[in-house]
């Protein structure tokens, strides 16, 4: 059994990661406005990647004696972008953001002596660690084409070719 403590501060979380996920679905509609078909389909995909996230953490609050479920009050963004540039660095700043939570967790869960979840939220840091250097990696390749707009389409149609392989 967990603590209520420890439940608790995993409620926050996985309400934190379906908001990550609505976060990636807002911008990949918004991306699908502008005709850039691979970058869309990278943030609609990694919008059910944050979904899975979600359920990880449901699954293991319940296999633990808790009872998961979603805060109310979740954020959704309907923000409409000036660029893509501005919608990576948001992204970006708030996959670091994401990180900083984990890593608050973690402390958290060996003040409690919870090494279940100490441990089981290994694999969160990994994936934030993956997904900071993606994102990092995106924002500057789009920095680096910002007003080329050939350069961009180029770069998309990468994106695109690669999800088409993994099909
Ligand atoms: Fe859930 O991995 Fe990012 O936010």
């Amino acid at each position: 059994m967990m603590n209520e403590k420890i439940e608790i501060e995993l409620i926050k979380q996985t309400t934190r990661e379906l908001e990550s996920s609505l976060l990636y679905l807002s911008m990949a509609s918004w991306v699908e406005t502008t005709g850039l078909g691979g970058i869309c389909e990278f943030l609609y995909d990694h919008s059910n990647e944050e979904k899975k996230h979600m359920l990880k953490l449901m699954r293991y609050i319940n296999k633990r004696g808790g009872f998961a479920r979603i805060k109310k009050n979740i954020v959704i963004s309907n923000k409409q972008y000036t660029s893509l540039k501005e919608l990576f660095q948001e992204l970006f700043e708030h996959e670091k953001k994401i990180s900083k939570e984990i890593s608050k967790l973690i402390q958290f869960s060996s003040q409690e002596k919870d090494i279940f979840t100490q441990n089981f939220l290994q694999w969160y840091v990994e994936e934030q660690l993956e997904e900071e250097t993606l994102i990092n990696e995106i924002l500057h390749k789009i920095k680096l084409i910002e007003k080329d707009q050939i350069g961009l389409y180029l770069f998309d149609q990468d994106i695109k070719n690669f999800y088409k392989n993994r099909k």
